[in-house]
């Protein structure tokens, strides 16, 4: 193949053109500088990690040394630098209003590496792309010629992210820390964490101690429980600052409480009727009425918003399963005007816009017309739903599962009328917790790990994650106006462990990525070569991958 002369980045950038001229010779005897102090963590962290990946230790040099790889803070004074060329992105940035902006150029000639940007953040995304064009060209001896480009570049939509279940099977932070890498290394600004739900409480409440010890003690099946400390939640929320991801913290209320009632039986005032016998589908639900429901919300939310630096908090609101639609309304009502008095904005899945929200708010979109999903979702354990028979819950809380999907139409216009904006995640596509489709059914067989996906889903192929658009996706959606950002998600019933959770992950996540950065619309047989040239990559971190028959893999 050519020196560099292919485009193997993803998400491919707004403009690369290609330079004539000799290639530029990256090897451990480049040097890299900086004038600005305020870039000086992101250089080092760069420095870092080519030493991690290679054993290449570059060094900051004088900016007279040759080669070397210039890194500079420009102000938008004059446009000099050209990022004025790349528009500013749609959507919501999830550091709020102060929100960074992304955009940098790369200019490459034949000694010099000048990378601009103007802020930080900037940097750090041109040197993640750098850091790809280098990996991809790396030789044994820790050598890559660049071939000259000038790149400029910055995100189509602002809020990237991934929504993260750490409840059906828990990842500690070690792991959590690879899936930021990953994310990081396709340009995703977002880890969103589904720290609670029926099945485990996942992070330390002080106030509440029993939440992680009792309610965090299980997982799905027999798996093990587990939980964050605060400590550990705070040191993961620096680490992918440092990688600017942002971590969106989910406490899933008033439904999904299951845990919390393990551990503090009295917050449980659910009446008798609208509990469920059947084990896969819960229908208890913390109730607006219960004496000490809303000092245990405010202790809990307190707690995170002290720990979590982003404007957002995601207060959950899904699948209300038995609850009547008066007393949700009032709940998330209740819920968001103690999120609002932390100083924090809301978050929520869809259903949360059939209650009173305030324009600023997020909703988020995954319940999809017309879609075979659109059923209740058994919970849990997918082989242990087995029970199905309809005698055993109540007409009254099959009311409010089919109340769930059947409001589902009218969400995005409550969430428009209300000034709401949303984030897409279009089960079909962006739900990476499905099966993958194979064109040969041996070939899904042998290599697919036949058991990851949830059943009651339709496989979803490699390239069906690619091959959507974010701005039609939901017909009339006013991008400038309404959007807020996109997040595919991964939902753990049936994700054992992180091998398993990057097969599903990889190479999903590249393609979503592409979509949510890029404005060109690239085709499908150019960015599968694109996609190709990535596995030495993941091969090199040591993360697990699916060799899809679909792409002739390096
Ligand atoms: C629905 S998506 C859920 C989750 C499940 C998921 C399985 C959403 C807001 N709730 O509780 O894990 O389906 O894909």
């Amino acid at each position: 193949r050519s020196q560099g002369a292919d485009m193997p980045m993803i998400p491919a950038p707004a403009i690369d053109e290609l330079r004539a001229g000799t290639p530029f010779p990256f090897s451990a005897r480049v040097a890299l500088t900086w004038t600005d102090a305020a870039i000086e963590p992101v250089a080092r962290a760069f420095l870092r990690e080519l030493h991690a990946l290679a054993g290449i230790s570059m060094d900051r040099a004088s900016e007279f040394d040759a080669p070397r790889i210039e890194l500079a803070l420009t102000s938008d004074a004059g446009d000099a630098d050209g990022l004025g060329q790349v528009p500013r992105p749609f959507g919501v940035s999830p550091l709020g209003d102060s929100g960074s902006d992304e955009r940098h150029s790369i200019v490459i000639d034949s000694t010099v590496i000048a990378v601009t940007a103007r802020s930080p953040e900037g940097i750090f995304r041109a040197l993640t792309t750098l850091r790809q064009l280098i990996e991809e060209q790396l030789d044994d001896a820790g050598e890559a010629a660049l071939a000259p480009r000038r790149i400029v570049d910055g995100p189509r939509i602002a809020w990237r992210g991934l929504s993260f279940d750490v409840v059906r099977t828990f990842f500690g932070p070690a792991e959590v820390r690879s899936v930021i890498d990953v994310l990081a290394l396709y340009k995703l600004n977002v880890l969103h964490l589904h720290l609670t739900d029926n099945q485990g409480w996942r992070i330390e409440i002080a106030s509440w101690p029993k939440l992680a010890t009792v309610g965090g003690a299980g997982a799905v099946g027999d798996r093990p429980g587990g939980f964050f400390t605060q400590r550990e939640y705070v040191d993961l929320v620096a680490y992918a600052r440092a990688r600017f991801v942002t971590i969106v913290p989910e406490i899933d209320v008033p439904g999904h409480t299951s845990a919390i009632f393990a551990a503090y039986p009295d917050l449980n005032t659910t009446e008798p009727e609208l509990r469920s016998s059947r084990p896969d589908i819960v229908s208890d639900y913390l109730d607006p009425r219960g004496p000490r429901t809303f000092e245990f919300l405010a202790d809990v939310l307190g707690e995170i918003a002290a720990l979590t630096p982003t404007p957002y908090l995601h207060i959950g609101g899904d699948e209300p399963y038995g609850m009547p639609p008066e007393l949700y309304r009032e709940f998330v009502e209740r819920a968001t005007t103690i999120v609002r008095g932390l100083g924090k904005r809301v978050a929520g899945w869809q259903e949360i816009a059939r209650s009173d929200l305030e324009p600023g708010d997020l909703i988020q979109y995954w319940i999809e017309p017309h879609e075979p999903e659109t059923s209740p979702t058994p919970d849990g354990d997918a082989d242990a739903a087995s029970d199905t028979s309809p005698s055993s819950i109540s007409d009254d809380i099959r009311a409010t599962m089919e109340e769930t999907f059947a409001q589902a139409g009218g969400d995005l216009g409550l969430a428009r009328a209300q000034g709401a904006q949303i984030i897409l995640s279009p089960s079909s596509i962006a739900y990476f917790d499905t099966p993958y489709a194979e064109p040969s059914a041996e070939h899904g067989q042998e290599s697919a790990r036949s058991r990851l996906g949830l059943r009651q889903y339709q496989p979803v192929s490699v390239e069906r994650s690619f091959d959507w658009d974010p701005a039609t996706i939901v017909p009339g959606l006013d991008l400038a106006e309404q959007l807020a950002g996109v997040e595919a998600a991964i939902w753990c019933e049936t994700v054992q462990d992180l091998a398993d959770l990057q097969f599903l992950l990889l190479p999903r996540i590249p393609g979503f990525a592409e979509r949510a950065w890029s404005s060109p619309r690239s085709s499908w047989p150019e960015y599968v070569q694109r996609l190709a040239a990535h596995a030495p990559i993941w091969r090199r971190a040591g993360w697990n991958y699916f060799r899809s028959s679909l792409v002739d893999w390096r």
